[in-house]
């Protein structure tokens, strides 16, 4: 078991089965990952605490799920410069395009890296973090074009009847 390179963070329980997307590569990929519910709003001292720690934990990335007014990945990345992802969770009442408003239009010098809304950008948070400890590491570098190449591969040429 290596170091934990990933944080994942969400702001609450409701969100994991979007999040839990992002784990689901990140374990495929062999790659170590902590998740932990941190909400913006309803525990921000946890949120704080977490961004003060990030950098000295050794964290490379952190992968920030939220919904609604999703301000977690925004917050986070005001107090780490580890690089965020962020993930818009799909919402009942405004089908996640809050979320990914709330996410996306960041004020310049404190970037997120935005995802698409829901399961797709959850899965896609996975590959992200995936390729940028990939730069500085060649097995997982070459189990990521593995994946990646497997996915091609499994897309076939023709459309067929369901
Ligand atoms: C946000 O509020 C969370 O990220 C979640 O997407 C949304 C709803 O949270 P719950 O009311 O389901 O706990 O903070």
């Amino acid at each position: 078991m290596g170091a934990i390179r990933v944080g994942i963070i969400m702001g609450s329980q409701s969100d994991w089965p979007t999040i839990r997307e992002a784990a689901e590569i990140l374990d495929t990929l062999g790659i170590e990952y902590e998740a932990k519910i941190v909400s913006a709003h309803r525990t921000p001292d946890r949120l704080w605490d977490y961004g003060k720690a990030a950098v000295e934990r050794g964290l490379h990335v952190i992968i920030a799920g939220a919904g609604g007014a999703a301000h977690l990945p925004g917050m986070m990345a005001s107090k780490t410069r580890i690089p965020v992802i962020g993930v818009p969770v799909q919402t009942k009442a405004l089908s996640g395009v809050d979320s990914l408003y709330s996410i996306v239009q960041m004020p310049k010098g404190y970037p997120v890296a935005t995802m698409a809304i829901g399961a797709a950008g959850a899965a896609n948070a996975g590959l992200m973090a995936a390729g940028i400890l990939a730069l500085h590491d060649a097995d997982l570098a070459a189990r990521l074009d593995t994946w990646r190449h497997d996915l091609s591969a499994s897309i076939p040429q023709e459309p067929r009847d369901a």
